[in-house]
Parts: C-alpha cells; sequence; structure tokens
C-alpha cells in the first residue's frame, strides 16, 4: 500500500523513551535494596558490572528534568523487585518505596506519564536460590509484588507493563544473565517452557488483579516482536518463517491476549515431551486475563530458511535479536537486503511497519512502543558534544515507517525508544549506548558522571515539539 500523505499522528501520543532499573539506576545494594539476578551474576569479560550504571538512583532529579526539557510524554521505566521487597517476598523496603514515590512524583511535576515495567530482568537473588521461574509458587511471589505496588503506586500509575520480554527470557535467558536451570534438570527444554508457563499464568493473574485493584488503570505485556521473513518463496522456507514467528513473537501475544497456546509450540514441545504442566485453575486465570493494549520491543525483523538438519539442538543460542536457530524448526540466514549497526543487529526500519501491521490484525488492540533503539559508539567531543547522526537517522526512518503503519490503519499509543539516558547494554556493557542523554562515564572508569545532551537530543525536542510532523535533521 502507497501512501500518498501520511495520517498525522494521534493528539496525546506518548513520545518518551524507555529505561530499566537495573541498567539505569546503580546503587545496587543501597538503602535496603535486595542483591537480583543480576547483580550476583557473572558479567561478560571486559563489560562493566550493574553497580553504579548511569546513577540514576542519585541523579533522577537532573534526569527526568532533561527528559522534561526534550518534551518528554511519557517515560517509561520499571521498578526493581528487589527495591521493594529485598528478599523477593516478606519485608517490604519502604525506602524502596520512597524512591519510586520521588520518581514518579517528578515525572507528575512535569506532566510526563509514567509508564511502569513491573519486571525487567531482575529476580530477586533470594528467589533465584528457591528455583526462581521454575518454582510454582513463582506465580505467587510475582503477584504478591504486583498487588504491592498497585496499592503503593496506583494512585498516580495509569499504564502498567508486566513482564519484559518474557520471550527472550526464555530463548536467550543465558546471555541476558537471567536463566535459573535448577541441578539435575533432566529435561532442559520442558523446565524453559514450565518456567515460561509460570510467567505466562503470573502475567495473566497480574493483569485480573490490575484490573480489580485499579479499574481506571490499563495493562499489557511487554515483549520482544520481531516478524519473521522467510528466505525465499520456496515453500518449506515459508514454513521455517512460520515456525519462528511462532516460539520467537505468537506464543506470546496469543496466550497474553487470547489465553491460549499457539498450537505450533505446543505441537514442537510436544515432540520433546516438553509440554509444561497446568496446575489447577491455571487454564482459567489464563483465559480471564484481558490486556488493554499491547507493549513491544522493536530492533528489527529476522529472516530464516527451512532447517536442513545443520541447526545444533540449543533452545537458549543467540540474543535477542541474533537467534543461533532452532532444530528441526528454522535456520537463521543474513538479510542481504538489510544494513547492520556496529554491534551486528540487522536495521529494518519497513519491517518495523510490517511488523505492526501484522500484529494489529492478529490482535486488534491499541499498541505501545516500549523499546526500539540504535546502540552505537558514541564519542564526547572535547566541548562537550556528541555528533550522533547516525542514531537520528536510525529513528527518523522508524518513526516514519510508525507512521505508515498509522496511516495503514492500526492504532498507535505512542513511541518509547530505547533509551532516555546512557545506561549499561543487557551483555556488551557500557561501550554500547543508545541515550538521548550522554553519560560521562567508561566501561570501567567512573569519570565525571555529568551529562551531555547529545544532538538527538534537540532533534527528538523538535520531532516532540511538532508531534512527529517535522522529523528533519
Ligand atoms: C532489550 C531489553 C533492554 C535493552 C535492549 C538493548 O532486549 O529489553 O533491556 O538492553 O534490548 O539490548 P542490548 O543492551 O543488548 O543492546
Amino acid at each position: 500500500m502507497k501512501n500518498e500523505t501520511l495520517a498525522p499522528f494521534p493528539k496525546n501520543f506518548f513520545w518518551g523513551a524507555s529505561s530499566s532499573a537495573y541498567q539505569v539506576e546503580g546503587a545496587n545494594l543501597e538503602d535496603g535494596k535486595g542483591p537480583s539476578c543480576q547483580d550476583v551474576k557473572e558479567v561478560p569479560a571486559g563489560t562493566s558490572d550493574l553497580t553504579v550504571c548511569a546513577d540514576f538512583y542519585h541523579h533522577y532529579k537532573e534526569d527526568i528534568a532533561l527528559m522534561a526539557e526534550m518534551g518528554f510524554k511519557s517515560y517509561r521505566f520499571s521498578i526493581a523487585w528487589t527495591r521493594i521487597l529485598p528478599e523477593g517476598t516478606g519485608e517490604i523496603n519502604q525506602k524502596g518505596i520512597d524512591f519510586y514515590n520521588n520518581v514518579i512524583d517528578e515525572c507528575l511535576k512535569y506532566g510526563i506519564e509514567p509508564i511502569v515495567t513491573m519486571f525487567h530482568f531482575d529476580m530477586p537473588a533470594a528467589l533465584d536460590k528457591r528455583g526462581s521461574w521454575s518454582n510454582p509458587e513463582s506465580v505467587e511471589w510475582f503477584v504478591n509484588f504486583a498487588s504491592i505496588l498497585f496499592q503503593s503506586f496506583g494512585d498516580r500509575v495509569k499504564y502498567w507493563l508486566t513482564i519484559n520480554e518474557q520471550n527472550m527470557l526464555t530463548l536467550v535467558g543465558p546471555v541476558i544473565g537471567t536463566m535459573c536451570i535448577p541441578e539435575g534438570t533432566e529435561n532442559v527444554l520442558k523446565e524453559i517452557y514450565q518456567q515460561n508457563h509460570h510467567m505466562l499464568v503470573a502475567q495473566a493473574k497480574a493483569m485480573v488483579l490490575c484490573h480489580e485493584m485499579l479499574p481506571e488503570a490499563k495493562i499489557g505485556p511487554a515483549p520482544n516482536i520481531s516478524l519473521v521473513y522467510p528466505a525465499s518463496c520456496k515453500p518449506e522456507d515459508v514454513i521455517a518463517a512460520q515456525n519462528f514467528n511462532a516460539v520467537r513473537n505468537w506464543l506470546y501475544l496469543d496466550m497474553a491476549v487470547n489465553g491460549v497456546y499457539n498450537n505450533l509450540v505446543w505441537a514442537w514441545l510436544g515432540k520433546y515431551d516438553a509440554q509444561p504442566t497446568f496446575a489447577e485453575g491455571d487454564k482459567e486465570a489464563m483465559k480471564n486475563a484481558h490486556p488493554d493494549f499491547i507493549g513491544f520491543n522493536y530492533y528489527n525483523t529476522a529472516t530464516v530458511a527451512e532447517e536442513d538438519g545443520s541447526v545444533a539442538f540449543n533452545p537458549v543460542g543467540g540474543d535477542q535479536q541474533n537467534s543461533d536457530g532452532l532444530a528441526g524448526m528454522y535456520k537463521t540466514v543474513r538479510n542481504e537486503n538489510l544494513g547492520k549497526t556496529e554491534f551486528g543487529w540487522e536495521i529494518d526500519p519497513v519491517g518495523f511497519r510490517a511488523t505492526i501491521r501484522e500484529m494489529y490484525s492478529r490482535y486488534r488492540l491499541p499498541m505501545l512502543v516500549t523499546e526500539n533503539g540504535l546502540g552505537a559508539y558514541d564519542t564526547l567531543t572535547e566541548d562537550g558534544k556528541v555528533h550522533d547522526s547516525y542514531r537520528i537517522h536510525y529513528l527518523q526512518d522508524h518513526i516514519h515507517q510508525l507512521q505508515e503503519a498509522i496511516t495503514d490503519g492500526c492504532e498507535m499509543m505512542g513511541y518509547n525508544p530505547w533509551s532516555a539516558i546512557d545506561l549499561i547494554s543487557t551483555h556488551e556493557g557500557m561501550r554500547k549506548r543508545y541515550g538521548f542523554i550522554y553519560v560521562d562515564r567508561d566501561e570501567f572508569d567512573l569519570k565525571t558522571m555529568k551529562r551531555y545532551k547529545k544532538d538527538s537530543f534537540e532533534w527528538y525536542k523538535k520531532v516532540i515539539a511538532t508531534n512527529g510532523a517535522d522529523l528533519s535533521e
């Protein structure tokens, strides 16, 4: 469909940006916070640990003021479970509640809508010791945490996201540092999908609870959705693309929205005796949950071909955007039509439009972009500038395709790219920067921690001021 003219962005569109607690806050064991899996994991060689990050914990006023200067309408951030409940369950840490009260109030002071992710990759270490998501009790742990959040912040937080990138926790947990498989597990695939099942039930129950406790609030999932292309029009490649689409994308949204397991995934798990076990009431719980919108992260598409027997059986290989393939299901191939970031992720703005169109036609719910962005090496010049035109170009192209998708009839609530401010990457340290705001620190040298406005900061300010009408540099 060629659009001669583009529909304007909706009024009250949530222009903003994202972050997550464990990647931005620092102060990882301060003021009573307990350790999460991120604090106890072995970080990849040559990358910073997560003790200081961007030190948002001590700089939040200054940082939110900068977001306000850009004109943010929304700020999507996560709440660290272990700041609220240091052990994951039990005693509440009042200082943790105070911190997020301050962050929320600071946002509201500037008319910035807080969009809160309840869980972003940071399982309490104390709960990891009790089996993490493998333990059926994890459903209640999460629901208890959710009820504390709704109780404490629900008077001011109207938009909630349940679990960030549950699909990546399941598909590539080891690279993010989140996978906790109990010792002696024989069927690892089954264990992974049992964990996934517990997360799905926990999410469903949290959505129902949110609607009960906060009738005015809206809640949705936040998976990482990348449309999967077939490498060619060879029918076997199309089947492979359907396989990966099911395993990577639709499993999560079919369940969140319709309360059913994706049939392709269910059949695939059956081959390995890996279908999850349902506890009593799970089926009803999943059916009862109804998200108000779909939050999703988009970085690029994937392209796959028929699996020719060359892919090893490894259900957790690769990273969020580069899959190692799945034995018997698909083989990952390079899409020669697309460029790549400096960190090896393909760049596909048109795929953003295609992904949105596909999702909207499948689920018919309003959608909120909760991440998108370019990880790059940025350089601070001697006069305190960061000339990140490469980031501006990436964002321009994606926002343009977002507008195409809106013109195509897709209902979009907002755009919150990754990330508001530089922070630590999931597995590539501080050097992989995404922010509009530069933080003066290196991988290991904390330097001044001063904030600088990148060129993209001024550009995004203009985009927001014109409600997306002026994307020019
Ligand atoms: C998403 C995660 C974020 C973030 C982003 C960029 O998968 O939700 O936490 O880190 O990807 O990824 P990376 O840091 O690996 O570049």
